[in-house]
């Protein structure tokens, strides 16, 4: 729908690398809108929660304590197939096989430093949305740009 909403965060090695601004453009000059913004270092439990899926997996422990080690930029964006979309602006997940032009194709190498993360299907993004923002959080706005942008 047009009205599609995903989870893009920005991790602590984005933030730290200066990426925050970078990352937004993307999505900005995509033409999402952004809903909601905060920069947060939500701890270890709520880490957890976020990637409980991946509990079993080797890389677990290192990927909660690189999420940990900083401060995050977390955010709500929308648009059409935001959530699709998100996926591709941000590459694949391994930066080494991400295409250029991407955000982990151009500003990352290895995949546990790959930046930035994003929603994997409209019901995880319900669910990380509601994970990491309040109702009270979440602007939804109309583009004065939006019939530019949309037919
Ligand atoms: O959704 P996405 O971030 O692209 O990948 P996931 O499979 O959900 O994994 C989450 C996160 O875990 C990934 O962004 C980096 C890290 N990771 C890793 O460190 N090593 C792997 N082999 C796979 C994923
Ligand atoms: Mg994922």
């Amino acid at each position: 729908s047009s009205n599609e909403q995903t989870f893009i965060a920005i991790k602590p090695d984005g933030v730290q690398r200066g990426l925050v601004g970078p990352i937004i453009s993307r999505f900005e000059t995509k033409g999402f809108r952004l809903s909601a913004i905060k920069m947060c270092q939500p701890g270890q439990e709520h880490l957890e929660k976020h990637y409980s899926d991946l509990s079993d997996k080797p890389f677990f422990r290192g990927l909660i304590s690189y999420m940990n080690s900083g401060p995050i930029c977390a955010m709500v964006w929308e648009g059409r197939d935001a959530v699709k979309t998100g996926r591709v602006l941000l590459g694949a997940t391994n930066p080494a096989a991400s295409s250029p032009g991407t955000i982990r194709g151009d500003f990352a190498i290895d995949v546990g430093r790959n930046v930035c993360h994003g929603s994997d299907s409209v019901e995880n993004a319900q669910k990380e949305i509601a994970l990491w923002f309040k109702k009270d959080e979440l602007t939804s706005w109309k583009s004065a740009q939006n019939d530019w942008i949309y037919e």
